[in-house]
């Protein structure tokens, strides 16, 4: 049955998306996001990958699946490493990543792109990039005037990352956006591990 509802979630994300990493690959729903958060946040992450954070923790709490010591969906949404060992990639200390983000609905805020360290969920060192504020500003959306760098950018690896992120699923680079008049939070993750 799943197979053929996921062309149609895809299609309806396109039409009521907020706002996703589109590359590289970021992280999914899987098995392993049922067992840690519950069958309602993986179906609400499904129904639409790039809606906001706000609403999954009380719908987390209220699944008898929810384990609060697996599932943070303060950190990637909640979704699981163990769901996606097949979209890991390999960078090294100072290289250069090309990321995009698709933005469909503009919430003006602020915004950053950090290496985050999952076991933690604290920010490695400092943001790669970050808005300050002027994000997904509606009046610039709606004009076609959006910087293209909010949306199409490229983060550098930090030369002083060390061995932290040598193991698959220490880290991730995870975008996050905060509307701040929509009050409404976004968050996309990438997995990557650093030789
Ligand atoms: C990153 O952005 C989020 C959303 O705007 C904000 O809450 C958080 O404080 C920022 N973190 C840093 C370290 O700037
Ligand atoms: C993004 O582009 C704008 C111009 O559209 C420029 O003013 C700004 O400095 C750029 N920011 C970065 C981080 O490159
Ligand atoms: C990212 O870096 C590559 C290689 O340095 C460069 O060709 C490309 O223009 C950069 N992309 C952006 C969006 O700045
Ligand atoms: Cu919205």
């Amino acid at each position: 049955m799943l197979p053929q509802v996921l062309p149609l979630a895809a299609f309806a994300a396109t039409v009521s998306a907020h706002g996703l990493i589109t590359t590289p690959t970021p992280r999914g729903p899987g098995d392993a996001s049922v067992a840690a958060c519950g069958q309602s946040v993986v179906d609400n992450i499904k129904n639409d990958k790039t809606s906001h954070v706000e609403g999954l923790p009380e719908l987390a709490a209220a699944d008898p699946d929810y384990h609060a010591e697996q599932c943070n969906v303060w950190l990637c949404k909640g979704l699981q490493y163990a769901d996606n060992e097949a979209n890991v990639q390999q960078y090294t200390a100072g290289q250069s990543v090309p990321i995009e983000v698709q933005l469909t609905i503009p919430h003006v805020g602020s915004a950053n792109v950090s290496i985050v360290d999952t076991k933690t969920d604290t920010i490695i060192g400092t943001p790669l990039l970050s808005w300050p504020s002027g994000y997904a500003d509606e009046r610039e959306f709606y004009a076609h005037t959006t910087p293209a760098n909010q949306t199409k950018f490229n983060v550098t690896i930090p030369e002083d990352i060390g061995s932290q992120c040598s193991e698959a699923g220490a880290c991730v680079i995870q975008w996050w956006w905060y509307g701040t008049g929509a009050k409404q939070t976004y968050e996309s993750c990438v997995d990557f591990t650093v030789a």
